[in-house]
């Protein structure tokens, strides 16, 4: 055992003067030590061995001795150790993925939900024992350096979560994939409530130290933006484009790990930061000026500040484009050069990269592959045109029609003038096909062209991605349904094989084995841990649904999870959860279509009714609601809401008839690290959106995976999940898709729900006194006018629906015995929803390549 007071022995590194400006791919001449290309050796997996690897990092890398050292000093040093332990295998990746000369996946998002690093990292190299035992051997406790973590919040919500679900199911699966993205410095705000309303704070995840990434300045890249464009005819006769920018930006590589559970394999994380460049410092501080000079940098770097908060209504501002294709020029120049071949025929860059569009916010790749094939590899347009359309593929995320993007082409045109200029070709190009399969049929060909007229000229950027991709998806059977038939039909008709369905997933290594260890160890003792890394083998659980003594420690487990979320959300908010509650759980963006405000319906009905004398409240499940939920901070109804949810739970929890009984909770700032302490306690999942507004959901498939039952609509993955569940298992309610249709077409008329329900009428009648807004009566006209007078997401037609449904849900749960066999259930039938599975789809429906091994 090293001594843990003293520093440990250190070696002064030779004087080496690091070289920042010229980019080096390994020495210049052959290295003759047999160690010069070798991989650093993994440190030892003993607990003495961890211990003096720790210590190592606490003083040669913060600089201190144990005995001084802070919380943070020691997480950044396990931070660091656990890295160590990483790293061979991080290298051996990068070596082998370039012998084969794999195909790898380009996963191209502007989103990734991470979560925190260390407890994936700890459990991907199996460390976790060994560090807890080193760590308590030092007098320290891993959980405490857990929760020293901010998680990087790169994201809003789905989209970004499933792209980090995705990137620890590839590493997992062996398969070569890079993610790019953008490094934000501020992630998604941090929510805030004061008197109950929702205020945003800056997400400062970088403030503590970054243990996880490594910058790469010297592979920086340029950027061009702005300028114009000009026609020049070459010596050989041929006229060619050039595009003369106005000003550009560097980006600056930041590498993560992504480590493959217990399988050796870590891919790469490349996410880009924006920076001046050094010439156009220069020209502005040689200018004299040294206030612009600087304002000119703080220009450059606003690209990757800070993460738009909005998730559904693009609002078609400048910077957010800019972000998109910093982060898109980067990648691909990033691939082209440096991880191929010098003499690498890009005729075959098909063969050696697929890139996943993650929505449309990656989808100004498609003309800057055009652009650097033809402007800058001297491709002729159809050559280029064969590689790009084999090169791209194409996942749709949402049916709102609102959240489909349409850049301004005064803006792209200004921004991009070269590439606003190649999609003008690609779309007169993509028209003529259109108008030979449809000869005379002007009125389609109008129809599909990716330039929009109203209510401005903007390019569609969904028709740009749908004619560029090889394979388009959705992300559940009824939403790829949806994409064919509403969205996108014109291209359906004309490109039928080009649609698929891949149904989302999520991973299970963070989302039960880290989260619920608990419930783990459980499945491990009855059918081996196989199903860590094949979740399929859940089935194998079905069995045990009838098993008393499984029975038990089932609710054992659930029970013991309850009281650590309980302890939580104590010293986190102040929040009291009482004891044996059904936990309802309501976790997801605040938007209209997910219907937050039905389940709030629901609960100042249950108030309304005990409190008025209608409802004893012994005839009560004691139940506890929970949400979390962020708003987008321009989103007012949304943010209302919230206000009220929180202004209803202040009354609820202060109401004497309804103590025990009835319980809201709100913890703020829902995030990855919340929802890992939060879905393994859940009893029950709500998943209530209108029917064919919700592309898949994936907390829907976290929470059924924990045990919980749900209680849903026929809308997105849910339909899938009910499938398999069996609908005994299942608490459907709600109009279905064509039922929604249907009354949207006769005209739907939320008064008519209003008055001739009087349940309804006495909640929405409730909130319109004045009760929960002191007396107010117009506090809350945003939220209760809506759905008295539009409606647009038909709560009012569904409630009814709701309330028999959770009347079932209080029946079942009343029988103890039934709902834990139902819970069971729920796990065993829901390994399908792996994103291990889900990578597998892509893999063979769209990517055609397989796994390394
Ligand atoms: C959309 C937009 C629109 C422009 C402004 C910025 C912005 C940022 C993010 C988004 C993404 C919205 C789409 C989204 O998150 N969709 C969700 O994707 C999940 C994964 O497929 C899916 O489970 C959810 O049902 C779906 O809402």
């Amino acid at each position: 055992m090293p001594e843990i007071e003293q520093p440990v022995g250190t070696t002064l590194p030779a004087d080496e003067t690091p070289n920042t400006d010229t980019r080096s791919f390994g020495p210049a001449s052959t290295p003759t030590h047999p160690l010069a290309t070798a991989p650093v050796g993994m440190p030892s997996h003993s607990v003495d061995g961890f211990v003096r690897e720790f210590l190592h990092e606490l003083n040669t890398n913060q600089g201190v001795t144990l005995s001084r050292s802070s919380v943070n000093d020691q997480y950044l040093a396990l931070a660091s150790t656990v890295k160590n332990y990483l790293m061979a295998r991080w290298l051996e990746t990068g070596r082998k993925t370039r012998e084969a000369k794999a195909k790898t996946i380009g996963y191209l998002s502007a989103e990734y939900l991470l979560g925190r690093q260390l407890g994936n990292a700890l459990l991907a190299t199996d460390l976790n024992e060994v560090a807890s035992k080193g760590l308590e051997l030092c007098g320290l406790d891993l959980a405490t350096l857990r929760a020293q973590e901010v998680e990087p919040g790169l994201g809003n919500g789905g989209l970004g979560r499933l792209a980090a679900c995705f990137i620890d199911s590839l590493a997992t699966m062996d398969v070569p994939c890079i993610g790019y993205g953008i490094r934000y410095e501020y992630g998604i705000f941090r929510q805030t409530f004061v008197d109950g309303r929702q205020v945003e704070q800056p997400d400062t995840w970088l403030a503590l130290g970054s243990p996880w990434e490594f910058p790469h300045p010297e592979a920086s890249v340029q950027v061009n933006f702005g300028g114009h464009t000009e026609k020049a005819t070459g010596a050989d006769g041929k006229e060619r484009t050039r595009w003369v920018p106005a000003w550009n930006v560097l980006g600056v590589p930041y590498n993560y790990m992504v480590p493959g559970y217990l399988n050796g394999r870590v891919n790469t994380l490349r996410l880009w930061s924006a920076q001046a460049t050094k010439a156009f410092d220069l020209q502005i501080f040689n200018s004299g000026d040294y206030a612009q000079a600087v304002r000119a940098q703080t220009f450059a770097e606003n690209i990757s500040k800070v993460l738009y908060p909005e998730d559904s209504t693009p609002q078609g501002k400048e910077l957010r484009l800019q972000q998109q294709y910093f982060f898109v020029a980067c990648s691909l120049r990033d691939f082209i050069d440096n991880e191929l071949e010098e003499d690498f025929d890009l005729h075959n860059l098909p063969e050696r990269i697929t890139y996943q569009l993650n929505d449309t916010h990656p989808v100004i790749a498609v003309p800057e592959l055009m652009r650097l094939l033809i402007d800058e590899h001297d491709f002729a347009w159809d050559e280029a045109w064969e590689v790009t359309r084999h090169c791209f593929n194409y996942t749709c995320h949402t049916l709102l029609p609102e959240a489909l993007e349409v850049w301004p082409t005064e803006l792209l045109g200004r921004l991009l003038p070269r590439h606003l200029e190649i999609i003008y070709q690609i779309n007169e190009e993509f028209l003529d096909d259109v108008r030979e399969a449809f000869p005379g049929d002007e009125i389609r060909a109008r129809r599909m062209s990716m330039i929009a007229e109203h209510p401005e000229r903007g390019v569609r950027m969904a028709y740009l991605a749908t004619v560029a991709a090889s394979k388009v998806n959705g992300v559940a059977e009824l939403h790829s349904q949806l994409l064919r038939d509403k969205v996108l039909p014109d291209f359906s008709e004309l490109w039928p094989d080009k649609f698929t369905n891949v149904t989302n997933g999520v991973t299970p290594r963070r989302f039960v084995k880290l989260a619920n260890p608990r419930l783990s160890d459980l499945i491990s003792d009855a059918i081996g841990s196989g199903w860590v890394t094949d979740l399929e083998r859940l089935k194998e659980l079905e069995p045990y649904a009838d098993d008393p003594e499984f029975k038990e420690k089932f609710r054992e487990v659930k029970a013991a999870n309850k009281t650590r979320l309980t302890t939580l959300l104590k010293a986190r908010d102040g929040i009291e959860l009482p004891d044996g509650h059904l936990l309802d759980v309501m976790v997801k963006r605040l938007h209209e279509y997910k219907r937050q405000s039905l389940k709030l319906l629901h609960i100042v009905s249950l108030y309304e009714q005990v409190t008025s004398g209608k409802l004893s409240a012994s005839d009560l499940t004691p139940r506890t609601v929970v949400f979390g939920a962020k708003a987008a901070p321009g989103y007012k109804i949304a943010k209302d809401t919230i206000y009220l949810i929180n202004k209803v739970a202040a009354k609820v929890n202060a109401a004497p008839e309804l103590e025990g009984r009835l319980k809201v909770a709100f913890p703020a700032n829902y995030n990855v690290t919340l929802a890992e302490e939060l879905i393994p306690a859940a009893d029950l999942s709500e998943q209530i959106s209108l029917a064919g507004m919700e592309a898949s959901g994936t907390g829907n498939m976290k929470l059924a995976l924990n045990g919980a039952l749900t209680i849903g609509t026929d809308d997105g993955a849910n339909v899938e999940i009910r499938r398999l569940v069996g609908d005994k298992h299942f608490f459907l309610f709600g109009m279905n898709e064509p039922q929604v249709a249907e009354l949207s077409a006769k005209g739907y008329d939320p008064g008519s729900y209003y008055q001739s329900n009087e349940q309804l009428r006495s909640a929405l009648d409730l909130i319109l006194s004045g009760h929960f807004s002191d007396g107010d009566q117009h506090q809350f006209d945003s939220v209760v006018f809506n759905l008295l007078n539009e409606d647009r997401f038909m709560a009012l037609a569904d409630f009814q629906s709701y309330i028999d449904a959770q009347a079932k849900v209080e029946e079942r749960y009343a029988d103890q015995e039934a709902w834990t066999r139902s819970a069971i259930l729920n796990v065993a039938r829901t390994g399908y929803f792996s994103s291990d599975r889900a990578m597998r789809d892509y893999l063979q429906r769209i990517w055609h390549t397989t796994p390394m091994i």
